[in-house]
């Protein structure tokens, strides 16, 4: 890949909103993108590999628990410097920033706000360090926009829990030494269990072919009567609502994230524009490709605007779940339109692996489905300002 200019845009001075500890964490997390990521992000996404060394430096720029306490292992920061984070990590690859949101928002955050002391000290700060990698299992092959139907099971057998049942596509999972997974007990009542590589009956298959998200492990959760330990549940909450939250904070981070993947792609373009030479002139020149770095510009300006709004409102812990559905699906919406429009700008360039924008539109066909799909978003604003809900 060609060596990474790049610059971000702030049309509207958004930056003017940010605090100095936001712009030192942007500027850390962007300084480590393009030293580790970036060189390498191409190669792995190609040959469909996990870049696995780039997990310890993950976990020392505070990517893993950027929220989490610091007791914990965590870097303590506020949401606005998480959603940075995101976005600045994505910019680089969403396979990466998935490895982030997993860790952080459905595996450590779980465990910080459903977790028992002893499941916090044991768990939150080897994953924050990134000794520990983690992944969330919540999708089933018959169970996925509609998770309640799921059918993993626990029975109390006295002593332990038995675990049954599979989870699919599960982001990290090849590599999990530890899952957090959702599994229905014997009345039917949703739990989080914290299943740990070595038990016996669990195993984490791979999946391959996949032609998107090709630099992040995807996989199964297994378990066949596998013995969970009666201290690895989670006893803070139960029912739907427990892993629809930590969907929340995941869903918070992938809206800063996509309109990272957003920026790149502009930033590739308008680039690109002004240095390409078709006609005797910079196409940059021609008014049909202004119209489409005009669009693209408005599009992240608007966009910037309401990730920080979020932002603020979440710190507040003011935030719905709605509000937050609607900024995840617009901010992948129109990701994916400037990667489709940017791609095209670049003519046949655009669709080799010297410039991002083809990986990151093919990554951000996962990134639209996962964690709640377009529709599914649209269906959750629906129900907001309707007060009906149209999945019953
Ligand atoms: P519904 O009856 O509406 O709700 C059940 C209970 O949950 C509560 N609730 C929420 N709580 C917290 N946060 C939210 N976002 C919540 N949404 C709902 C709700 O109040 C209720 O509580 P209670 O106390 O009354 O029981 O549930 P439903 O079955 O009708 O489903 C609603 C629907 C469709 C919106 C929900 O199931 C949904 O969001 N489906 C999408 C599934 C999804 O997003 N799966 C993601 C899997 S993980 C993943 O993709 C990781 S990719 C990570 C990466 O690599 O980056
Ligand atoms: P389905 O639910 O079968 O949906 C198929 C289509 O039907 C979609 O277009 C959907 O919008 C539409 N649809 C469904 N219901 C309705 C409705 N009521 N009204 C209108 N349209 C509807 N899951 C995890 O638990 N953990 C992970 O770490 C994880 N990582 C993932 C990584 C990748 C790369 C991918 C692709 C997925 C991952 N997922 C993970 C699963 C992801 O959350 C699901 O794919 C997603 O929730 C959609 O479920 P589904 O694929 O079963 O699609």
């Amino acid at each position: 890949m060609a060596s990474d200019l790049f610059e971000s845009p702030d049309y509207y001075g958004v930056d003017d909103l940010l605090s100095e500890e936001h712009k030192l964490v942007r500027a850390a997390t962007r300084d480590w993108v393009k030293k580790e990521v970036s060189p390498i992000i191409e190669d792995f996404a190609q040959k469909a590999a996990f870049p696995t060394q780039l997990i310890k430096g993950l976990a020392e720029i505070g990517a893993f628990g950027p929220y989490i306490p610091e007791e914990y292992g965590g870097a303590g920061l506020d949401q606005i410097s998480y959603g940075l984070m995101m976005q600045e990590i994505e910019r680089g690859d969403s396979g990466v920033r998935s490895t982030c949101s997993v860790q952080s928002s459905l595996v450590m955050f779980p465990i910080y706000a459903y977790g028992s002391e002893e499941q916090k000290r044991k768990f939150l700060p080897k994953l924050a360090s990134g000794e520990f990698l983690g992944s969330f299992g919540l999708t089933e092959p018959n169970f996925g926009s509609n998770p309640s139907g799921m059918i993993t099971n626990f029975k109390d057998m006295g002593d332990h829990y038995l675990l049954n049942g599979a989870k699919m596509w599960i982001s990290n999972a090849p590599y999990a030494d530890v899952a957090v997974v959702w599994a229905k007990n014997e009345e039917g009542r949703i739990h989080g269990l914290i299943v740990e590589r070595g038990m016996e009956g669990f195993t984490t298959p791979e999946t391959h072919n996949k032609w998107s998200l090709r630099a992040s492990a995807t996989g199964e959760l297994v378990f066949d009567n596998v013995k969970v330990p009666k201290k690895n549940i989670l006893p803070g909450r139960s029912g739907l609502g427990a892993p629809l939250s930590c969907l929340d904070s995941a869903r918070y981070g992938i809206a800063w994230g996509a309109l990272g993947a957003a920026m790149d792609c502009y930033d590739t373009a308008l680039r690109y524009a002004k240095e390409r030479i078709q006609f005797d002139r910079p196409i940059a020149g021609f008014q049909l490709q202004q119209k489409k770095l005009a669009e693209m510009i408005t599009e992240i300006t608007k966009a910037q605007l309401m990730v920080w709004r979020l932002g603020t409102l979440k710190n507040e812990g003011k935030a719905t779940s709605a509000q937050i559905s609607m900024a995840k699906r617009n901010s992948v919406e129109i990701a994916l339109k400037i990667a489709r429009e940017a791609r095209q700008m670049l003519g046949g360039m655009g669709i080799t692996g010297d410039y991002s924008i083809m990986r990151h539109m093919m990554n951000l066909e996962s990134v639209v489905t996962y964690e709640g799909t377009h529709d599914i978003h649209l269906l959750i604003t629906g129900m907001d300002v309707t007060g009906i809900s149209a999945f019953k």
